[in-house]
């Protein structure tokens, strides 16, 4: 005979508060409804509360059975509430940090982007290319050389031996190796003659260092554009047309321009060409020292010891040679008023410069 006293029932009934707690637990949706279920199902009125009440009137046989059935259940209870809100609390965190009015706004795909400033090409680098590209035009192959020169190509090569005065005109920063900051662009023509040879036709940009007083048209860092041309019958007419078919290019029209002689040890003769300010338009202003007028392009005839320095016979070939100051053709094609804003950095001064079109005289 079965000494079941309505045991079995009440292990039913756990099961069905078990089905019944995993359901109300997932319909949860927030810190008040689960403890809500907590009293449904632990309080002192709640279910599971009750069956464990009634244990009592069961046989002792089966209040063992029930017994451990209920509070298994009891556990699993208080463990899937203690789930329950820690993911209601982590949810609840996430809510409040994308809520409009609590921590940054929600990442929002849609939304136009920031933005960066796009660089720009610095102007001394465009008007680099730009000449380039004129050169190359006429038939001249780019070439380049070391910042860092020896004595005989920056000085000796050039006329200007140790004792020269032309030496003091070009002050620069020296190695105790006896190497030198090149002052000029010029040491190339001797590099590329020796090289190449002649007949040659050549340019070579790049950067010059002097140790000068720094204002408004004078750095202690700056670029030239040397160029040089050699051949059997080279003379001052094709320089002048040079000079001038290169510049009418830059500035896009004929500009102002003007010859006067100009003494460097090598070249003879020697010219200096200026071009008119194109700051002030020939009235006068710090940038041309007031003249009216910016030395733009030393130049002349590459003198016989130069070439024969570079082993060139100077008696079968001739040559005309130039020295553009290629920050200053800058200065002039953008209307910088200032030649250190160059290397000042200020992104507000030089912000799309060097993408804009050379201005016209
Ligand atoms: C020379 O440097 C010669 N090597 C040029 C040359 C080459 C002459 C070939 C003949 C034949 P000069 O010292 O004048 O010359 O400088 C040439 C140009 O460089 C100047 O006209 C000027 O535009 C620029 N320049 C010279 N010094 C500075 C400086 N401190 N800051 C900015 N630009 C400068």
């Amino acid at each position: 005979m079965s000494d079941d006293t309505g045991g079995s029932k009440v292990l039913e009934a756990v099961e069905a508060v078990r089905a019944k707690a995993r359901g109300l637990m997932e319909a949860t949706a927030d810190r008040k409804a689960l403890d809500d279920v907590r009293v449904a199902l632990l309080g002192r009125k709640g279910e599971l509360t009750a069956i464990l009440k009634g244990m009592k009137d069961l046989a002792e046989s089966e209040r063992r059975k029930v017994g451990e059935a209920a509070n298994a259940l009891k556990g699993w209870i208080e463990e899937a509430i203690g789930s329950r809100l820690a993911e209601l609390s982590r949810s609840e965190a996430e809510g409040a940090a994308g809520a409009p009015s609590g921590g940054p706004a929600p990442f929002d795909v849609t939304l136009p982007g920031t933005g960066r400033p796009a660089g720009s090409i610095h102007p001394v680098t465009a008007m680099r290319r730009k000449v380039e590209g004129i050169f190359a035009g006429m038939g001249f192959m780019v070439v380049d050389g070391p910042e860092l020169e020896s004595e005989f190509h920056n000085f000796v090569a050039l006329n200007i031996p140790e004792t020269h005065p032309a030496r003091d005109m070009q002050d620069t920063f020296w190695c105790d190796d006896g190497q030198c900051l090149r002052t000029h662009t010029s040491p190339v023509q001797v590099r590329a003659l020796i090289r190449y040879g002649a007949p040659i036709r050549m340019i070579a940009p790049g950067r010059c260092f002097r140790n000068e007083s720094i204002d408004a048209s004078h750095e202690n860092t700056f670029f030239q554009v040397e160029g040089m041309m050699v051949d059997s019958e080279v003379s001052v007419a094709n320089l002048i047309h040079v000079m001038k078919a290169m510049l009418s290019e830059v500035f896009g029209m004929d500009v102002d321009v003007r010859l006067r002689p100009g003494y460097f040890p090598f070249v003879e003769p020697g010219f200096e060409l200026d071009m008119r300010c194109s700051i002030c338009g020939g009235q006068g202003c710090p940038t041309c020292k007031r003249s009216g007028w910016v030395e733009l392009v030393p130049c002349g005839m590459v003198h016989p010891n130069v070439l024969r320095h570079s082993g060139v016979d100077p008696d079968r070939f001739s040559g005309f040679a130039f020295g553009l100051g290629l920050t200053r053709l800058a200065m002039m094609s953008y209307r910088i008023g200032d030649i250190r804003v160059f290397n000042s950095g200020d992104l507000r001064a030089l912000a799309g410069l060097g993408s804009a079109s050379p201005q016209a005289v």
